[in-house]
Formats: structure tokens, C-alpha cells, sequence
């Protein structure tokens, strides 16, 4: 039997206050925006509300770089709001959690400005700071040839102390060193901090990277086009990973918090589970990057790469089985602040199927076992940017870093810039970041001022206005997803997973087996008519009923052979 928690039990909405409601007319969400649409949140049925990072920083990476971990970025609001929301979401029954984001800190965090100050600062081990190597021309090279997220180098030349340090994102986002124990107590510090204060939890930015390999070895050649390889089986999961995990989880468990890591580039269910089994004393539950991978190409993230239903299959199954049968727990997530948007990743955003698009995945991701994660603009079934978007409307980092060194190594290739381009209005995080459409008035609802970001010129359409006023939404359907997983926990929760449909069409089938029942899951991911035959006799001698469909269908034959003709895009449980 499967142990019960409540954090299996919840839902998840993520907010990421930007991009959320401006209140005051700046252009920029803010916490008391995240106040006044409470009941909107709360109407959709989640539990818990995870905000993206309100720290202060310098905003390099939109906030993933803190220069003080317990004071809040002016535009957003003051520390007085972050007690209100968590005390307005308590009241309702509802939970906070809010970013941890320890692996690196702001160069501006005082940290690294005293680590930087001398060798001998007290603060130095703080962070990860290197002798330079030098190549047989005598130039000086960095300690090994790691790439950085955002391009380049993952190392940065200080020239004071003619020393290196590490930064597996932008140079602005210098590396904690976690070797060092006074380290590892100011997060305890910072976790401690928050908790008292009321919040239910973190979500922990990149957590598989703060234990490195010592030695920091030069990466395998897994990009011939750069002199900078990606490293992470050196920092990905490294050797006191286990170690460090289990001295916050001990933490999280003296408050009974929540927690979910996000781990990239780590796919071995082995080690995942390392981290997230229930009697490991490490997280509840971690974000792993096999489906995110599904569309980028031997050339990165920005290069193409089609993908078939059937991979998807496989890597869901995967993760649905070997958790249920190893006492882990699934984070189940499709969207985020870093992901495109998946009616228009994993189905077809052309209005005539746009809605029946966004249903689809939402059955799709809110039947199976884990905990489901909404991400803000998902319930309204918000797509990628439009296709006149020029490099100019961007504000991501990681976007705007791949485009200038696209200038720099590679001009006068117009072919390949617009290519590029393409990539981006497929794949850049901006296409997660436009503000959220609260109405057809001007900018979409979203604010008074001029928008920080363009708001998408779909918005008098694709709205939340009209979509609550419309029974048969996106956001009504999700609603109902969440409603029928607190209807019938044994089942959606806790039960097992069975792929039904293991063959290579582009039909995705599955059923969920409890001793309270059986239920099934059937998904045509193609916009036309397909027929699909029943495999099995899943309700043998059981009657059964549709309890969601993006269509209207009433029934459904359930006896093994016969066939079914599925609507381009159904999906039905
Ligand atoms: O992201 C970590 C990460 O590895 C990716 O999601 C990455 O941002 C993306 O794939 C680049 O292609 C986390 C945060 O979610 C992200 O917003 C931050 O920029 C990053 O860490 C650094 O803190
Ligand atoms: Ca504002």
C-alpha cells in the first residue's frame, strides 16, 4: 500500500509574479496583484500557490540571481505582502511555497562581494574559485572547459586576485561552494527563516548541481561547434548530493513542509530516487527534464528535433511505474516559467484547436500519479508568442546571450537567423513570460502602465474574463480535472499505472487501477479522426461511465475489440 501524504493529495498553481497582475500601473506584476486574484486561483481547485522568486536582486535572470534572500524586490511588494498572501492563502486552506535558489547567489549578494574582496577573505570558500590553467601558447585558460548555461564559459576571469570562479549560469550568478559549512548553515538560516515566518515550502532551483566533483574535470566533446562542453556529469547528482539532501530534509520534515526540487539533466530513476523515496528523509518530489528534452536537437535546445507520441509514452510510463513501484512520488508538470507552452509544443494552437488542445493535455498530465502542477496561463490554454515577434520584444537572458553569439560567430547568415528566430518562438522562455490575460481591455487586463514584456495580440480572445464565463472553458475543464482527483483519490492519486496503448500510434492510452476501481485515459494527439481498438476488458463484469471529455461524448463501449473512432484531439476518461 502506498503511503498517504497530503502533499499527494494537492495541486499546485505556480505564479510568477511579473508576468501575474500589475496593481499599481509600473508595467510589472506584483504581489498585491497575486493578493487581488485569490479567488481565482482558489476557484480553479488547487492547494498550494508556488511563487518564483520576489527577492531582491539585480534581476539578471528575472530573479534567479538573489542579492538578499529575506528581503522582497521593491517593484513586487514589501515583506508586509508576503505575511498577507501566506495568511489570505491559509485562510482559504491554502499553502505557500516559495523558490529556494541555493546553488548560486547574486554577484551582488554581500557573500560574494566579501568572497571576491581578497584571497583571504573569511567569505573566499563560499565560493568556487580557481587558479587559472595555462595551454602550451602560455595563455592563460580557464580551470577546465565547462559550458555555461547562458553561453561561454562557465568560469569568470577576476582580475584583482588572477583567480576564476565558477557560474553554471550567467556571471552575475556566482556559484555557492557547499563544501564549506558555514554554507551550508546560512541556507539552513534562510529555510529556518521562512518557515517560522509561515511558508509551507520551497521549490529548490537546480539542487542535483551543489555537489561537484572536486577534481572539476574537463567535460567529453559532446558539441564539436564550441570550445565549451556541458559538464554536468560533474556537477549533475555529485558525490554528497545524498549528504546535503538529507541535512534539509530533516529541516522540511520538523515543519512537515513541502518540497520539490528541480533536477535537471539527470534522467537515471535510480539516482531520482535517491532523492525523492519516501522513507529517504530528502524531498516529496523533484522536476526531472525527460519530456523537456523531447524537442530539442544534437545542436541544443535551439535547434530542431521532431519528437513521435510514442516517445512520450515511453518516458511517462517509465516515471509512472518505476515511482509507483518504488515508493517515490511523480511531480507532474508540462509548463513552466522556462518551457514553452505546450498547446503549442505538444498540440495545435490554431484557434479552431486551441481549446480542445489545452483539454487534451490537461487530461493527459491530471490523471496520472503525482502531484500536478499548473503553471499560471496553462488553465486559460495561453500559446507561444506570434510569429512576428522580433529578436527586439525577447527580455530572456538565455535567449538574448544565444543571439548575440549567433552575431558574433556566425554573421551574414540570414538563413540561419531566421531559422533561429523560429527556435525562439518555439522554444525561448518568453513564450512563458507574456502577461497573463485577464480581459480584452488594453493590455490584456494585465496593467494600466506599459507591459515589461508585450502582451501576446491574441488576448481579446483568449482571455480569463471569457473563459469564466463559459461553462465549457479550458479553465472550467481543468477545474473539473482537479475536481474529479479529490473525487476519487484511490484512484487518480494513489492508484497503479497501466499503459494501455504501448504501440507506436499516435493514440496515448492509460488506465489507473485501485481496489476502489479502474479508470481509463484515452488521447488522440492528432488533429484528425483515428480509430482506436479496446486491447482489454478493463470493466469486465463493471459498468462504466465517461466522467470527462473535451468533446460531448456520453459513452463509450468498453469491451475488448471493439473499435472506437476518435475526434481529432478527444481525450475522454
Ligand atoms: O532553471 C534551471 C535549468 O537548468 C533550466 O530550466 C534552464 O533555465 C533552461 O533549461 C535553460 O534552457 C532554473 C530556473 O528555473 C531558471 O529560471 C533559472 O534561470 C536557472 O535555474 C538559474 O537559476
Ligand atoms: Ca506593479
Amino acid at each position: 500500500e502506498m503511503p498517504r501524504a497530503w502533499w499527494k493529495e494537492s495541486s499546485v498553481y505556480q505564479i510568477y509574479t511579473p508576468s501575474f497582475k500589475d496593481s499599481n500601473g509600473d508595467g510589472i506584476g506584483d504581489l498585491r496583484g497575486v493578493i487581488d486574484k485569490l479567488d481565482y486561483i482558489q476557484n480553479l481547485g488547487v492547494d498550494i500557490v508556488w511563487l518564483n522568486p520576489v527577492f531582491k536582486s539585480p534581476q539578471v535572470d528575472m530573479g534567479y540571481d538573489i542579492s538578499d534572500y529575506v528581503d522582497i524586490h521593491p517593484p513586487y511588494g514589501t515583506a508586509a505582502d508576503v505575511d498577507e498572501l501566506t495568511e489570505a492563502l491559509h485562510q482559504r486552506g491554502m499553502k505557500l511555497v516559495m523558490d529556494l535558489v541555493v546553488n548560486h547567489t547574486s554577484d551582488q549578494h554581500p557573500w560574494f562581494q566579501e568572497s571576491r574582496s581578497s584571497p583571504t577573505s573569511e567569505y573566499r570558500d563560499w565560493y568556487i574559485w580557481k587558479k587559472p590553467k595555462f595551454d602550451k601558447d602560455g595563455q592563460r585558460q580557464p580551470p577546465n572547459n565547462w559550458v555555461s548555461y547562458f553561453g561561454g564559459s562557465a568560469w569568470e576571469y577576476d582580475e584583482a586576485s588572477g583567480e576564476y570562479y565558477l557560474h553554471l549560469f550567467a556571471k552575475e550568478q556566482p556559484d555557492l561552494n557547499w563544501e564549506t559549512p558555514a554554507v551550508r548553515e546560512a541556507v539552513e538560516k534562510i529555510m529556518r527563516y521562512w518557515l517560522d515566518k509561515g511558508i509551507d515550502g520551497f521549490r529548490m532551483d537546480v539542487i542535483n548541481f551543489i555537489s561537484k566533483d572536486l577534481d572539476f574535470p574537463d567535460a567529453p566533446i559532446s558539441n564539436p561547434d564550441s570550445i565549451w562542453q556541458n559538464g554536468a556529469q560533474y556537477y549533475a547528482c555529485g558525490p554528497r548530493l545524498h549528504e546535503f539532501l538529507q541535512d534539509i530534509g530533516k529541516i522540511l520534515k520538523e515543519y512537515d513542509a513541502f518540497s520539490v526540487g528541480e533536477m535537471p539533466e539527470v534522467n537515471d530513476s535510480d539516482e531520482i530516487l535517491k532523492a525523492v523515496g519516501f522513507d529517504r528523509g530528502e524531498l516529496s518530489m523533484i522536476f526531472h527534464f525527460e519530456l523537456m528534452g523531447l524537442d530539442h536537437g544534437a545542436g541544443g535546445k535551439f535547434t530542431p528535433r521532431e519528437w513521435k507520441v510514442s516517445e512520450l509514452k515511453s518516458i511517462v510510463s517509465k516515471w509512472q511505474t518505476v515511482m509507483h513501484e518504488n515508493n517515490g512520488w511523480n511531480a507532474l508538470y508540462l509548463e513552466n516559467h522556462d518551457q514553452p507552452r505546450t498547446v503549442s509544443r505538444f498540440a495545435v494552437d490554431h484557434p479552431q484547436y486551441r481549446a480542445l488542445s489545452a483539454k487534451l493535455l490537461a487530461t493527459f498530465l491530471g490523471f496520472q500519479s503525482g502531484t500536478v502542477f499548473i503553471y499560471q496561463g496553462q488553465e486559460l490554454g495561453m500559446a507561444n508568442v506570434p510569429h512576428d515577434w522580433t529578436i527586439d520584444r525577447y527580455r530572456d537572458i538565455e535567449t538574448l546571450n544565444h543571439w548575440q553569439e549567433l552575431q558574433v560567430t556566425k554573421q551574414d547568415q540570414s538563413a540561419l537567423h531566421a531559422a533561429t528566430l523560429a527556435e525562439y518562438r518555439s522554444k525561448s522562455r518568453d513564450n512563458a513570460r507574456t502577461p497573463i490575460q485577464w480581459d480584452d481591455s488594453t493590455h490584456a487586463g494585465f496593467s494600466t502602465g506599459v507591459p515589461w514584456i508585450p502582451v501576446h495580440e491574441d488576448y481579446p480572445a483568449w482571455n480569463a474574463a471569457a473563459q469564466l464565463a463559459d461553462q465549457g472553458s479550458v479553465y472550467h475543464f481543468w477545474a473539473r480535472v482537479l475536481q474529479l482527483r479529490k473525487q476519487y483519490p484511490d484512484i487518480f492519486v494513489y492508484g497503479s499505472f497501466e499503459l494501455v496503448s504501448s504501440d507506436d500510434s499516435e493514440i496515448f492510452a492509460y488506465a489507473r487501477h485501485s481496489s476502489a476501481g479502474t479508470s481509463l485515459v484515452v488521447l488522440n494527439f492528432e488533429p484528425r479522426e483515428a480509430s482506436w481498438t479496446m486491447p482489454q476488458n478493463l470493466f469486465a463484469g463493471r459498468g462504466s461511465e465517461v466522467v470527462l471529455s473535451n468533446y460531448s461524448r456520453g459513452k463509450v463501449s468498453t469491451v475488448a475489440g471493439e473499435s472506437i473512432t476518435l475526434a481529432p484531439l478527444e481525450a475522454f476518461v
